[in-house]
């Protein structure tokens, strides 16, 4: 059985990384729209770098939680029949154990270089400046994809949802796209579609089956 395993925000919340659009999101007080953007960072970068390196620190002091390590034990058992495809930043799945994990908005630990695209590790606060390990210029910026710009590795997420059996979103909201509309796909092609999910989400319609319930119970019971 191939498996396509979507997971948000939602699955992290538990560890304790706040979620974008719950109440006392991340962006309290701000709409992400207004804020995860590429105009957002031209019209204000420090504050935007600032914010990013404030969250890769707060990252690095929690830990997974039982969601991700049931999907690590998920892995173990099916090898490269599943595939994870974040959409979160952190490396909650990573430190869990799994290794076959696409971050399709990008990653915490990253950093792109605006002026020759070279993406590489972040070693400092990004608020500082440093250079680009690549071309030496001094214009890093998060490598994590903003309204507007493409998701990563749309292709390989594609041919993973038109050859899977299983498709599973976990503690999204379904407001985002391209991600909201995976199910839709992965039903296309024949596939039983699940949403494990607090409460119900934007596209809870569109699914073969709905489980309620914090990740941290819901994804154990379900991998069981
Ligand atoms: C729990 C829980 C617990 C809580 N247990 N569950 C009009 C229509 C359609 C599309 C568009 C449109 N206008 C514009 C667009 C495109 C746009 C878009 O979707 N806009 C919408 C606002 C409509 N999308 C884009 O621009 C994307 N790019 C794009 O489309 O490129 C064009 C293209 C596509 C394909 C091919 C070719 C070209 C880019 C989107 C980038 C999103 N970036 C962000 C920031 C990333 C960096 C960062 O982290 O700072 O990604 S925004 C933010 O939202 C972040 C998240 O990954 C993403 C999704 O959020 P998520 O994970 O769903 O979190 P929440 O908070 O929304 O939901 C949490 C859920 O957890 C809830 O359901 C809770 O119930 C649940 N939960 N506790 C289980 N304990």
């Amino acid at each position: 059985m191939r498996l396509v395993v979507l997971t948000g925000a939602g699955i992290s919340a538990e560890s304790g990384v706040p979620t974008f659009r719950d109440a006392g999101g991340l962006w309290e007080g701000h709409r992400v729209e207004d804020v995860a953007t590429p105009e957002a960072y031209d019209r204000d970068p420090d504050t935007v770098q600032r914010f990013y390196d404030a969250r890769r620190h707060a990252v690095a002091l929690v830990e997974p939680n039982p969601a991700h390590t049931a999907l690590a034990r998920l892995e173990a058992a099916l090898g490269d029949d599943l595939l994870i495809v974040t959409q979160n930043i952190d490396d909650l799945h990573e430190r869990a154990g799994s290794h076959r994990v696409v971050h399709m908005h990008g990653e915490l630990g990253s950093a792109l270089c605006a002026a020759c695209g070279a993406r590489s590790p972040v070693r400092a606060n990004l608020v500082e400046r440093p250079a680009c390990p690549e071309c030496g210029e001094r214009m890093l910026r998060p490598d994590v994809v903003w309204f507007g710009e493409v998701p990563y590795e749309l292709d390989h997420i594609d041919e993973a949802l038109l050859a899977c059996d299983e498709f599973a979103a976990i503690g999204t909201s379904g407001a985002v796209y391209p991600a909201a509309g995976f199910v839709m796909v992965a039903a296309e092609r024949g596939a039983h579609t699940i949403e494990l999910n607090l409460a119900a989400s934007e596209i809870t319609p569109l699914f073969d089956e709905v489980r309620h319930g914090p990740a941290s119970t819901v994804v154990p019971a379900w991998v069981a």
